[in-house]
């Protein structure tokens, strides 16, 4: 992986904020391939790998997966494209996920996207999305909140101290979100 040198944006933001929606607009303005690390697990439990059921009962709790188990799957996902420029989405969760990330790959993130939006309107999006996802029930809901604010805010605030975050008011509809994700990308094009 150190020698392909990927160019990798994570992007981040609470459960609901909006990470998915805009990663899609990202990819077709461009070019960026679009890696959702809770895409990546739920396709493990699918394709019934020995983890699967233990990635299955942590998703239904709100918890975070080990980092080697997410680790893998990023890093094969990133070997298998031919793309150099990734969106990670939803990792790093917690300072143990981002120092693992960065000292087992190598790879330094060019910039950090965080979304940031009320846990009321999150809340309000997640309760409607009707996906069928097994962590989209109030009571999960609330516990991933939990876990953003206690594990994953830390993971922006470390970004954030290097200079690296640009935050997006991901409150306001998805067109207006996205003109602010294009100027943020912009300078970098
Ligand atoms: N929507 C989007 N933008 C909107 C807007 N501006 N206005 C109005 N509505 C908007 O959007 C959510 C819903 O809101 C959609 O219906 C959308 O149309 C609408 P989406 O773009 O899906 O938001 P996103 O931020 O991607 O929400 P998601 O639920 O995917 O975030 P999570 O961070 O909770 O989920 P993720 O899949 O990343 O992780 C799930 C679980 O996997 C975690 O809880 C954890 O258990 C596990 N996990 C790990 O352990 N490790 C990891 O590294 C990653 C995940
Ligand atoms: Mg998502």
């Amino acid at each position: 992986l150190s020698e392909k040198k990927p160019k990798v944006v994570f992007v981040l933001g609470g459960p609901g904020s909006g990470k998915g929606t805009q990663c899609a607009n990202i990819v077709e303005h461009f070019g960026y391939t679009h890696l959702s690390a809770g895409d990546l697990l739920r396709a493990e439990i699918k394709s019934g790998s020995k983890n699967g059921t233990m990635i299955q009962n942590m998703i239904s709790e709100g918890i975070i997966v080990p980092s080697e188990v997410t680790i893998k799957l990023l890093e094969k996902a990133i070997m298998e494209n031919e793309n150099d420029k990734f969106l990670i989405d939803g990792f790093p969760r917690n300072e143990e996920n981002r120092a693992a990330f960065e000292s087992v790959t190598g790879i330094v993130p060019e910039f950090v996207l965080f979304f940031d939006c009320s846990e009321e309107e999150m809340e309000k999006r997640l309760l409607s999305r009707n996906q069928g996802r097994v962590d989209d029930n109030i009571e999960t809901i609330r516990k991933r909140f939990k876990v953003f604010v206690e594990s994953s805010l830390a993971v922006i605030e470390y970004y954030n101290s290097k200079g690296k975050v640009k935050k997006i008011d991901a409150g306001k509809p998805v067109g207006e979100v996205f003109e602010a994700v294009k100027a943020a990308f912009a300078p970098a094009k």
